[in-house]
């Protein structure tokens, strides 16, 4: 359908302005600040938006596991948090405002499907069963720009042992929260909401694959798919889901909001690969967002040697866009 090809991010952004006006301060200022002093801006905070204060703020910053180390800066914090690729609040990446409309508790997670009992837990309770830890990761956006995060959260390894899967489940479907009330885009009859994703389970319980809660050493804004987010750096953005609100182990293989979609563009795998262009741009190299430089783009984004095995003796699938 040609609205669907013209629409959103198959068209590569070149000008990044950071919309630093669109970035709703108080959400940095959260981890930092100490309680004391940070209580002004929450009372502020709840008169325009009646959101309380995040009740996980003490389980940040978290302690930084050094084994991921990045060859380039964290991307600054404001620039991040105002260019973002969040359809159920538009199709722009000047989202963040809208975003704030999410209301992120209380908010439950179920998980379900190929597992010995299904759970229902509240984020706050989860979050507290699992170590939180930072992590900085790259980002490979399918629109050939890229950032770096320090995530804070917990490998998804361990949420697969917390659901205690059945042997029978080969794939973790994730999605998204369904609310068109709060996120207009999911008004947008075209797109198949809610946005699904979909990992294999050597993907899942894989070290890198990764449940981000926080971001720059507090609880993540919302813009960046708070209070749950996934980061899976070896694959393409579009991987990341924000916002889960369920886990389902399954036997068929998931399909993603973007695959449904358009599937000659976006795959399942949808690994980063340089050397395979997507349909209408090349995927050599990267815009690294805030800085105007590019640089060549890394097969794997650069995470090889993590997981390069999960997809041995895998050359008849389309591992890569
Ligand atoms: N639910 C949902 N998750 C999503 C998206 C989305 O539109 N909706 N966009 C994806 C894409 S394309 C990217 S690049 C990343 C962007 O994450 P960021 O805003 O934290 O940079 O989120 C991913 N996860
Ligand atoms: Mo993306």
């Amino acid at each position: 359908m040609n609205i669907i090809s013209r629409r959103g991010w198959e068209i590569p952004e070149r000008d990044v302005t950071p919309e630093s006006l669109f970035f709703n301060r108080r959400s940095f200022l959260a981890g930092s600040a100490s309680a004391l002093a940070l209580a002004p801006v929450v009372a502020s905070a709840q008169r325009v938006t009646d959101t309380p204060p995040d009740p996980s703020a003490d389980l940040y910053p978290a302690k930084r596991n050094e084994t991921f180390v990045l060859d380039r800066p964290i991307t600054d914090e404001k620039i991040n948090g105002a260019y973002n690729n969040f359809y159920e609040f538009g199709s722009q990446k000047t989202i963040a405002s809208s975003a704030q409309a999410l209301k992120v508790r209380p908010w439950t997670v179920k998980i379900d499907g190929l597992v010995e009992k299904p759970i229902e837990i509240g984020i706050d309770e989860l979050m507290r069963k699992m170590t939180l830890e930072e992590r900085a990761y790259r980002h490979r956006c399918v629109e050939a720009w890229s950032m770096a995060i320090a995530w804070t959260g917990f490998p998804v390894r361990k949420l697969v042992d917390f659901a205690k899967p059945l042997g029978s489940a080969k794939y973790l479907r994730m999605e998204t929260f369904m609310d068109p009330k709060v996120a207009f885009g999911q008004k947008q009859a075209w797109y198949p909401w809610p946005y699904i994703e979909g990992l294999s389970m050597a993907e899942a319980t894989n070290d890198l694959a990764f449940l981000a809660t926080g971001a720059y050493g507090h609880p993540m804004a919302k813009q960046h798919g708070a209070p749950l987010r996934l980061a899976v750096p070896w694959k393409y953005g579009f991987k990341s889901i924000k916002s889960i609100v369920r886990f389902s182990f399954v036997e068929q293989r998931p399909k993603g909001m973007w695959e449904s979609l358009q599937a000659s563009e976006y795959g399942f795998w949808a690994n980063v690969n340089p050397e395979v262009p997507h349909p209408r741009w090349s995927q050599a190299s990267e815009e690294i967002i805030g800085t105007g430089e590019r640089k060549p783009t890394l097969k794997f984004n650069g995470y090889g040697d993590f997981v390069a095995d999960i997809y041995k003796g895998m050359d008849s699938e389309r591992l890569w866009a």
